[in-house]
């Protein structure tokens, strides 16, 4: 069992002394990571804003009618720098059979986690909700931008792409070329949540970078693009995939707060444990 020392401030209002390694099934690792985004700044702040938020989240989903956290046990770590996300830290969580929920932080973080995911479960997919398709080789001369990371997915994995509307000419030729035109569901045309559930694989990893919502209920990100998908547009396809998918990790990422503006803050803390809840519903 990995020796992980609690946070100070937990996911949810729990106290470090309250938590226990051992028995959550849920392991929040938060990674204040920025160094390649190309707009807004912002992004090394995201953990710390959904940990604060996440103290006034109701443990009882309205939906769900319970407590997901009661049931299924969150814990949250230390921040963790991107030398010990590439190490042994996520592999450690997966072997100890948890779910890793990684708080980013820019989204280049995401191929390091899904990467340790695909060792452990040999029939990875990722889903990618994102208003980019990032798949281009490189970007600023650096292959692991923020910018490249559905094309770094890809080398490990197949992937779904869901509430994209902005791609680069290189990224749509590859993508044309190799067939993953068919797994982008475009933002202007929604597919519904079965036809995305049916290209997935029966394991599966979440990459959510925050900018798939449309930025009038999502302003706080470096590079956001109009259209995108509403609150419950999301949840309806999170609900399907959790549902129906065995969903090993997920990550939420590109997420700069904004002072002043905290509704975005706390949409991502209920994100994050809306997410919680339909996975931990599955295994009821
Ligand atoms: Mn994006």
């Amino acid at each position: 069992m990995s020796k992980l020392k609690p946070n100070r401030v937990q996911f949810l209002e729990y106290k470090p002394a309250e938590v226990d390694y051992a028995a959550a099934k849920f392991v929040v690792l938060p990674v204040p990571y920025e160094a390649t985004t190309t707009y807004g700044k912002g992004t090394k702040n995201g953990p710390a804003a959904i940990l604060s938020a996440s103290q006034y989240v109701e443990n009882f989903d309205e939906e769900l009618w319970h407590e997901p956290c009661e049931e299924a046990g969150i814990f949250t770590g230390r921040p963790v720098s991107v030398g010990e996300l590439s190490g042994k830290r996520v592999a450690g969580v997966l072997a100890d059979n948890k779910v890793p929920v990684i708080l980013g932080g820019e989204h280049s973080i995401t191929p390091l986690v899904v990467r340790a995911c695909a060792e452990k479960y040999k029939d990875l997919s990722v889903l990618q909700f994102d208003a980019h398709a990032d798949l281009r080789d490189t970007y600023h001369g650096a292959k692991d931008s923020h910018a490249c990371v559905m094309r770094r997915v890809l080398e490990i994995c197949p992937a779904v792409q869901v509430g994209i509307r902005s791609i680069s000419e290189e990224g749509y030729e590859f993508a044309k070329k190799t067939g993953q035109l068919s797994k982008i569901h475009w933002a202007e045309h929604l597919e519904i949540a079965d036809k995305i559930t049916t290209q997935l694989s029966n394991n599966v990893y979440i990459t959510f970078d925050v900018d798939a919502f449309d930025p009038a209920i999502m302003p706080s990100t470096g590079t956001p693009e109009p259209g995108g998908l509403l609150w419950y547009e999301a949840l309806d396809i999170l609900k399907a995939v959790c549902r129906q998918k065995n969903v090993v990790g997920f990550d939420v990422t590109e997420f700069s707060p904004q002072k002043g503006n905290r509704a975005p803050d706390f949409m991502i803390a209920r994100l994050i444990y809306k997410i919680m809840g339909f996975i931990g519903a599955k295994n009821q």
